[in-house]
């Protein structure tokens, strides 16, 4: 979009938020990048219709790559469930930040970003607790408008080419100068994977970017969660223009073992078991010195003392 409609949008915002008292949330990481977040980034529409307006929804409202490409996203990263938006309260600290939880279609439903400090890219878990004592389905759809806007286009998927069906787990997008975004909706080896792909999600300078949609069950009193994973400009916060490079640094998306550490190391064993969208198993703990059975040491204990006693003789 151009940028005097654009710079206008962003007074407008300030213009509000100032008149309603609202305060801008985001994170900044050592690397450089800056993460906004908005409580108002809801549609007239759907997730993958209509047009974004200020009605509640707790998501991602711009990022800025550490070379200072301060647009790289217009609202992404949100969670509807049966066409709902996640709208808690958002709470930043550190490096993470997370929408409260909500019910929503009867599931508990909440999210928690978690930003590198080591390359440009987050991870976001959006978790859904059934309280009850049945199953429950619902339809999760998660879209990312990007900044790129109308001169978006695919410059890699997982597979290695320009088409991006349900058969990839990630695709990377930018505009010819500088915004290239990777998006990671499921990792190989996840039991579920999305049900449809789209390249037009709500109206927000332009309908361009893409979303996942994902059947999703979760069973009595159980929680279930989504993984995905996202990274802006080249990745590694070498530069916002080198696609190959770009590119190359997305290949870490192709399995759990080689993403960032940054970004995996903090989950708890329960937690990526409960993740349906992405399979992986945590470092697995050093490995303890095995302790005798108190038993053994008598008989240890008694055996060396006869010994001793023997050579004493
Ligand atoms: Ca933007
Ligand atoms: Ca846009
Ligand atoms: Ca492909």
């Amino acid at each position: 979009m151009k940028l005097h409609i654009k710079l206008g949008l962003a007074l407008a915002c300030t213009a509000w938020m100032a008149s309603n008292g609202a305060q801008a949330q985001s994170v900044t990481t050592t690397l450089g990048s800056n993460w906004d977040f908005t409580a108002t980034g809801g549609t007239d529409g759907g997730a993958f219709t209509g047009s974004c307006e200020s009605s509640p929804a707790s998501l991602l409202s711009d990022a800025q790559s550490t070379d200072g490409d301060s647009d790289m996203y217009d609202n992404a990263w949100g969670i509807w469930v049966d066409g709902v938006p996640l709208s808690g309260a958002i709470t930043t600290s550190g490096s993470t930040a997370s929408v409260a939880a909500q019910t929503l279609s009867g599931l508990s439903v909440s999210a928690d970003y978690l930003f590198s400090d080591t390359i440009e890219a987050f991870r976001l878990l959006a978790n859904f607790t059934n309280p009850t004592g049945s199953p429950l389905s619902v339809t999760v759809e998660v879209p990312a408008n990007f900044g790129s806007d109308s001169g978006t286009a695919l410059v890699s998927t997982s597979s290695g080419d320009t088409s991006f069906t349900t058969a990839d787990n990630w695709a990377q997008t930018w505009d010819g100068s500088s915004e290239i975004n990777t998006s990671v909706f499921y990792l190989p080896g996840g039991a579920l994977t999305p049900s449809a792909y789209t390249e037009t999600v709500f109206d927000c300078s332009g309908t361009q970017g893409l979303g996942a949609t994902f059947p999703l069950t979760v069973p009595a009193n159980s929680t279930r969660r989504l993984m995905f994973f996202a990274g802006i400009a080249e990745i590694d916060g070498t530069g916002s223009t080198d696609t190959a490079n770009a590119t190359a640094n997305a290949q870490q998306f192709n399995s759990f073992a080689s993403i960032d550490s940054s970004l995996t190391a903090d989950l708890s064993p329960t937690a990526l078991s409960e993740t349906v969208n992405v399979s992986g198993a945590l470092p697995a703990p050093p490995t303890p010195v095995p302790a005798l059975p108190l038993s053994l040491l008598v008989l240890l204990a008694g055996g060396l003392g006869g010994f001793a006693l023997r050579k004493l003789k």
